[in-house]
Order: C-alpha cells, then sequence, then structure tokens
C-alpha cells in the first residue's frame, strides 16, 4: 500500500447570509459561519473538509474548532498510511486530547476524500464499492400555520415521498391540529415524519400520540425533554410511540446504545457527532436493522455533499434530512446540489471542486 504523502493544508472561513432568521434551541442567526479545510498531497490531489459547528447544538465555538483545526492539520505534516476509513479513524485518536465532533468531520472527511481523489473515485466509491447512485430525501415544513400550509402545496406538487413537520413550539392541540392536517393533505402514499426537539413532558407525548394514531407518522424525533426520559418512553410497551434518535445520540456514548434498542430510526449529524461515531451508530442500526437518516446541521453546499457520500456509502434507502440548502439567501447553491422529485442522483453532485469555488471563502 502506497503511503498517503500529505504535503500541506489551507483552511478558509466563510460566512453566508440566510433568507430570514433561523432559531437555533436558545440562540438566532442570521448568517452561517464555518471553516472548509483543502489538503493537498505531492501529486496534485486534493481533499476538501467543512468544520461549521451549530450555535446551539456544538458544545465547541468556531474559534475553538479553528484552533484545534490548525493543531491537527499541522501534526499531520508526516507521510500518512492512511485508506480504509479504519485506518483514518485510529489515526484521529491518535490526536492530542478530545477531538471536537465538528473538526472530526471536517479532518476525516478531508483525509478520506484526498485517499479517494489520489484513485480518481468518489468518497463513497471509496467506502462502498456498491454505494447508492441516488438519495432520496425529506422536504422540510416549518413556520406559521399559513408557512406550513403554502409550502404543503409546493412540496406535493415537487413530488417528494417524505414530509418532516416541525412540533413542539406550539401549543401541545395545535400541533395535533397541525399534524392532522398536514397527514390529511400528505394522503397516503407520502411519508410523514416529525421533530419535537424535546418539548414535550412524558404526558404531552402521550396524549399527542393517543390523538394522531391514524396520521401514519413514520416516527417522532426527540419527543421528550432528556435521554432518561426517552427511555422511559421506549419502555413503555403501552405506548408504542414511533421514536427518532437525534440530540440523545450528541449525549449518549456508542456503548449505552442498548438502552435505546427500540428507537425506529436514528439522525445522524456527521457535524455534531464527529465521523466516527456516525459511523459507528450506522454500523449498529444496520446490523439491528433501525432506519439511519444521515441529516444536515445546516453546513454549506459542500458539507451537505460530504453527508450524501456518507450517506450513499451506507446504502441508506430512508430518506436523509439533506434538503437544507433553501435557508440561504444566494439560490445559487440548489444548482449544485439539485434536488428532484425529492431525491438527489449523486452523480450531480460528484462536483466538490465546483462546490469549493462557489463559496465566499476568506483564507486564514
Ligand atoms: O432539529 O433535526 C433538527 C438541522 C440542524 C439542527 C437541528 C435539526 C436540523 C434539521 C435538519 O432539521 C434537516 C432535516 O432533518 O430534514
Ligand atoms: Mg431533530
Amino acid at each position: 500500500m502506497v503511503a498517503l504523502k500529505f504535503k500541506g493544508f489551507k483552511l478558509y472561513s466563510y460566512k453566508i447570509r440566510l433568507k430570514r432568521t433561523l432559531k437555533l434551541k436558545s440562540v438566532s442567526i442570521d448568517s452561517r459561519e464555518g471553516l472548509i479545510l483543502k489538503i493537498f498531497d505531492d501529486g496534485g490531489n486534493c481533499g476538501f473538509g467543512e468544520i461549521a459547528p451549530l450555535p446551539g447544538f456544538s458544545r465547541e465555538n468556531l474559534e475553538e474548532a479553528k484552533s484545534q483545526t490548525i493543531q491537527i492539520c499541522n501534526s499531520l505534516k508526516k507521510p500518512l498510511s492512511l485508506q480504509q476509513p479504519e485506518e483514518i479513524n485510529s489515526a484521529m485518536k491518535d490526536f492530542p486530547g478530545d477531538v471536537y465532533p465538528s473538526v472530526s468531520f471536517g479532518v476525516a472527511s478531508a483525509l478520506l476524500i484526498l485517499s479517494a481523489d489520489r484513485r480518481n473515485i468518489s468518497l463513497s466509491e471509496l467506502l462502498n464499492k456498491n454505494c447508492s447512485g441516488s438519495l432520496e430525501v425529506n422536504a422540510l415544513l416549518s413556520g406559521s400555520k399559513e408557512e406550513i400550509l403554502t409550502s404543503l402545496a409546493h412540496i406535493k406538487e415537487s413530488n417528494y415521498g417524505s414530509v418532516k413537520l416541525k412540533v413542539g413550539s406550539r401549543d401541545l392541540s395545535e400541533d395535533i391540529d397541525m399534524t392532522r392536517k398536514v397527514s390529511e393533505q400528505l394522503g397516503e402514499s407520502m411519508n410523514l415524519r416529525l421533530d419535537a426537539n424535546r418539548s414535550w413532558s412524558l404526558e404531552q407525548a402521550a396524549t399527542f400520540h393517543s390523538q394522531t394514531k391514524d396520521c401514519r407518522i413514520e416516527y417522532i424525533e426527540e419527543p421528550v425533554s432528556n435521554s432518561s426520559e426517552l427511555q422511559e418512553l421506549l419502555a413503555d410497551s403501552s405506548l408504542a410511540i414511533p421514536v427518532a434518535l437525534d440530540e440523545t445520540l450528541t449525549e449518549i456514548e456508542i456503548s449505552d446504545f442498548k438502552n435505546f434498542s427500540s428507537a425506529s430510526a436514528l439522525v445522524l449529524k456527521p457535524t455534531l457527532l464527529g465521523l466516527e461515531k456516525t459511523i459507528s451508530f450506522a454500523g449498529l442500526a444496520k446490523a439491528q436493522k433501525i432506519a439511519c437518516v444521515f441529516s444536515s446541521s445546516y453546513e454549506s453546499v459542500l458539507g451537505l455533499s460530504i453527508i450524501a457520500q456518507l450517506a450513499a456509502a451506507n446504502s441508506i434507502n430512508s430518506a436523509c434530512g439533506l434538503d437544507t440548502l433553501g435557508i440561504y439567501a444566494d439560490d445559487s447553491y440548489l444548482k449544485l446540489f439539485p434536488v428532484k422529485n425529492g431525491r438527489i442522483e449523486m452523480k450531480n453532485i460528484a462536483v466538490i471542486d465546483k462546490q469549493f469555488e462557489s463559496l465566499p471563502l476568506t483564507e486564514i
């Protein structure tokens, strides 16, 4: 095996304006900030990664992520022998201290993409010779009642197969009404997911479930306020609420997963989990036949494409949470990540150099 000669790296920052203010738990943002890492070998091959901690969700901030990325990239300057993702994971383990999730995702994906570029293949092909050629994505429904009903009409016209409705910020009775209305409008052929972002008590979750039993809900992400309540909910067989884990996965260790194995789905966000934990959870879910939903933490078009490649490598059939480029004021990013009939064709997004060039980058 030929060693991968790491020659150098460049780090860039970006700040991209949003179409409207985005509420993220305790904070609101008007623009998305992050870092893009480009690494290269001595033969002109490149790897890319995105490091973009999400305010309100990530424990590290952008400054902390930046200094750790620089420290790790400086320590990479010796020749590396990296071909398989397992080797890259073990190389990441050698880095000093606790690697932040966003940094793990950014640096490890840059190394993997460099390794793929040396062989003229894509990241998904590097990870799996039989990777998927396309992915389904879910449309997102949030905002006021009027906004939701207007977007719903567009979503139906655009032939999405899956829709995710945000609940938990209205009164419970309004959420129940809204869910019933959306379910009715979707009909039998479209799939409905919900995300409560930990808003409800156990009792509210039970009430919601009892009044939406006929709504054909695939799952509810994070219905209750913390992971111990979630365990209680999963243990109560009289409830049988289909649950997806999202925030919980950032809090638990891989070895704790046995306590949550009756979950219906795992929402995997590489920026919030890091690459290693994402791949480990995906493996566990596959072994236990639990659906995996590879999802965005509102990365740029470059980061989204990398997550899509990870999803394709894991042959994901369940719709991914990657349809988030609509948050940006600049619509031109949509062309580099085209969603048609609720799907992404992998051949259309394998243009990582173009995505890199499309971003407003400042070299650090
Ligand atoms: O609540 O699942 C969330 C994005 C960033 C932070 C949190 C969340 C999200 C999404 C991603 O909703 C989009 C999707 O899942 O379709
Ligand atoms: Mg969620």
